[in-house]
């Protein structure tokens, strides 16, 4: 399997073992975020990038077993179903996506299956190991932001502002780094925009955690759990073309 980004906080061996099956169907995708396991007549949940309890105690294994296990797969189950016997049934997820956008006749397959990929990007952008922004990344970000804390604090401000469920995003476009926020299931795929990171602020991103209060998930997941690693390498692949 070629590694596209780094599965931080895991060696190889770990990583095979959890993802023995999800490793052999793992390409190369857009922005360097690896392709969904899918066959080409079904939507696959891709394997998490570690352990359900990685993340503990700042994102506890009960509210990954809720988040990915039941929601995340819902989605998926659900798009599986709604796509079943349509043009769109084998079409690569990303696909779908593009093609039920902003189609009032197809909201229900549109969120469902921007909800798969925005759930997997959400995962990755989350890593066991602390990490700090270096290279050409951090110079974007001094450039763009004008340091680290600067949009720290611009990514939790989208977070904390989204009013109801929603993501935060840091994303690039024309050469420049961005945050934005989005509602519900919209995903920057479809407004041209190319993501580099992600922040679920649905509630069932952290009710179990931290009931109301999102501030101290948005928090935890800025100071202890932000992949940098994965949005530099996304960052990397759009440079590259
Ligand atoms: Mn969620």
């Amino acid at each position: 399997m070629k590694e596209k980004f780094d599965f931080a906080g895991m060696n190889r061996r770990e990583f095979l073992v959890c993802s023995l099956i999800g490793s052999v169907v793992f390409s190369s995708g857009i922005a360097g975020f690896p392709a969904f396991a899918e066959t080409a007549s079904e939507i696959k949940l891709p394997p998490l990038p570690y352990p359900q309890d990685a993340l503990a105690p700042y994102i506890s294994s009960r509210t990954i077993s809720f988040h990915y296990g039941k929601h995340h797969q819902g989605y998926v189950d659900n798009v599986n179903r709604l796509i079943k016997g349509t043009e769109m049934e084998g079409y690569p997820l990303e696909k779908i996506i593009r093609s039920t956008a902003g189609n009032p006749d197809k909201t229900a397959i549109f969120n469902n299956a921007a909800q798969v990929w925005n759930h997997t990007f959400y995962w990755n952008s989350m890593s066991p190991e602390a990490q700090t922004p270096s290279g050409m990344f951090a110079k974007k970000i001094n450039e763009d932001f004008g340091g680290l804390d600067n949009l720290k604090r611009e990514l939790a401000n989208a977070a904390a502002t989204q009013f109801g469920s929603g993501w935060a995003w840091l994303v690039t476009h024309e050469n420049s780094l961005k945050v934005i926020k989005t509602s519900n299931a919209d995903t920057p795929l479809v407004h041209g925009l190319v993501p580099l990171l992600t922040i679920d602020v649905w509630e069932h991103a952290y009710y179990l955690d931290y009931q109301n209060q999102r501030m101290a998930y948005i928090d935890a997941f800025l100071e202890k759990l932000v992949n940098w690693n994965f949005a530099a390498q996304n960052l990397a692949n759009v440079l590259k073309g």
